[in-house]
């Protein structure tokens, strides 16, 4: 994937081997750290990115932190952040990921208020992504034609805007 170094210029791979470092390591130092649930506060991300050298810019760690309220109440737990470290480098599994968590209140579909929220953190994850009206979505993604997107459609549907990222 040569091509994605200028689309996601400061984004790295990350082993599995790496990420748990991180949480044995790193997670522990951090002051919002609970050890009950494995988990830390929004505020601590950059702290924790600094001490993994990897540098996102404000937009990015405001995208994260809207994320992280709005799915998780501002509590992130270690299993879950460790899904998102691992597909961070990889554009589809990200998508994938992102899919999957988007569908917060869990009744299997996509709506227009968790569409338009996950277009605002991809794309300010990814800078260079189109972002695209939910209504346009619907139209390219509803392949049941039941009006509602379901997760298996949005994944799907992902996986073909690969193509509108540049012009
Ligand atoms: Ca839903
Ligand atoms: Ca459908």
């Amino acid at each position: 994937m040569d091509g994605d170094k200028n689309i996601m210029p400061s984004t790295r791979e990350f082993t599995e081997e790496e990420v748990e470092r991180y949480g044995t390591e790193f997670w522990p130092k951090l002051p919002s750290y609970r050890a009950e649930d494995r988990s830390i506060e929004s505020c601590d991300l950059i702290p924790l990115f600094k001490m993994m050298k990897w540098p996102r810019t404000d937009s990015q760690i405001r995208q994260y932190t809207l994320f992280n309220e709005k799915t998780w109440g501002g509590r992130i737990k270690f299993e879950n952040w460790r899904g998102a470290m691992l597909t961070a480098h990889d554009r589809i599994g990200y998508l994938r990921w992102t899919a999957e968590t988007l569908d917060s209140n869990g009744d299997g579909y996509i709506s227009r208020e968790e569409y338009e929220f996950g277009m605002d953190l991809l794309t300010g994850h990814e800078p260079e992504l189109a972002k695209v009206p939910y209504e346009q979505m619907v139209r390219e993604a509803d392949v049941d034609g039941d009006g509602r997107i379901s997760i298996e459609e949005m994944i799907k549907w992902l996986d073909t805007i690969d193509n509108r990222i540049r012009p």
